[in-house]
């Protein structure tokens, strides 16, 4: 008779994932202490961020083996489908899940174990994304752009990075880009004062583009090792506010022939499918070279990281896992994994 058992993530993976190799920082910079996998590290950090993840495949998953016996039968496979789709990893992902589910177990007393290999080689398969070093500059200042649809994380995503940076001994300047509410440049001078990094600032209504130019100039002048432009939030359908990104990213290259090395496309992982057409056609439309999901700690749709590297077929560079300027984990696909599957439930035999 198979059972699940439920245990708490602080335990030893046990159901067959591949342990996280302690692989370095994929930055290319030195590897700072809260990135290596150990306990306090990258994976228990994942595994809180997915908490609210794993939980929705805990209880669910639970019903699910709860009768004894059960057969792989369409009321099965429609229950699992509708688990999967609940962490919004996306209906083509839960469907490949249930078809080889059924390939495999047809009429079959159900095998707990087996349905969680499957779960986990359909997602590693989509996730093919490795690990994505953010771009550097050969030389002078690296450039990062960082854009989005409002309230996505955008500023609170520039603090944990500049936090980032600076703690590798780097020297940061932000450029004020979100020049649209007062509000939105004191909220990035409060975060920069707290972090040690310097900011360039205009008044209300300022050209974004001109501060954008003082910012990268400011770089260059002072021998700044990363430039981070904020701008307000915008939808792709505004076409006035995704010129000014054009014109943001025209001005830049005028001043470093190749920045932005990155432009950062923040999306709100708890906005889940909707935060996928939100931003559709905006990654290209800005030239978008890479995803940060913020707010996965507070989601209980952990698994939408699978339609957004899917569908914008960009990877994904970080994950933002709460709201201070620590919660930022560079995404390692693998951990991930390890994370959402291998932290939710044990499979066992009595
Ligand atoms: N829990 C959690 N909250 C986050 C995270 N990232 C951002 N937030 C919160 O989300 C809200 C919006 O974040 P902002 O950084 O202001 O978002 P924004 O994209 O700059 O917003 P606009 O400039 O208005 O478009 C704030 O309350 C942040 O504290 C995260 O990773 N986890
Ligand atoms: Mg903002």
């Amino acid at each position: 008779m198979a059972l699940f058992r439920f245990r708490g993530s602080e335990k030893p993976a046990t159901t067959g994932a591949a342990p996280a190799p302690a692989t370095p920082d994929t930055d290319g910079a030195a590897a700072p202490a809260d990135d290596a996998g150990g306990k306090g590290g990258l994976l228990d950090r994942f595994r809180a961020g997915l908490k609210k993840t794993v939980q929705v495949l805990n209880t669910d998953v639970r019903d699910l083996f709860k009768q004894e016996g059960r057969l792989v039968d369409e009321s099965f496979l429609n229950d699992l489908r509708r688990a999967l789709i609940r962490t919004d990893m996306g209906p083509s992902a839960a469907e490949d899940i249930v078809k080889d589910v059924y390939a495999k177990q047809r009429a079959r007393v159900v095998d707990p174990e087996s349905v969680l290999d499957s779960i986990r080689a359909t997602l590693a398969q989509r996730l093919h994304q490795t690990n994505a070093p953010l771009a550097e500059a050969t030389s002078g200042p690296t450039v990062i752009l960082v854009t989005g649809v409002n309230g996505s994380g955008k500023t609170t995503s520039i603090a944990k990075l500049a936090n980032r940076f600076t703690k590798q001994g780097k020297r940061v300047v932000l450029g004020a880009g979100d020049t649209f509410r007062a509000a939105a440049v004191e909220q990035l001078a409060m975060w920069a004062s707290r972090i040690g990094a310097e900011i360039v600032r205009s008044d209300q209504g300022a050209d974004p583009a001109s501060v954008a130019h003082r910012a990268v100039a400011r770089a260059l002048e002072g021998a700044f090792d990363i430039c981070i432009i904020d701008t307000a939030g915008r939808l792709q359908t505004q076409s006035n506010l995704m010129q000014e990104l054009s014109k943001i990213r025209r001005v830049i290259a005028k001043q470093i022939p190749d920045a932005p090395h990155e432009v950062l496309l923040v999306i709100d992982a708890t906005a889940g499918q909707n935060a996928l057409s939100q931003a559709k056609g905006f990654s290209e439309a800005a030239g978008c070279t890479g995803i940060v999901l913020a707010k996965l700690d507070g989601s209980a749709r952990g698994g939408v990281v699978v339609p957004v590297t899917e569908t914008f077929k960009l990877p994904v560079k970080f994950v933002g896992l709460g709201e201070q300027a620590d919660d930022l984990a560079v995404f390692d696909p693998q951990r991930y994994l390890e994370a959402l599957l291998a932290g939710s439930f044990d499979v066992s035999r009595a």
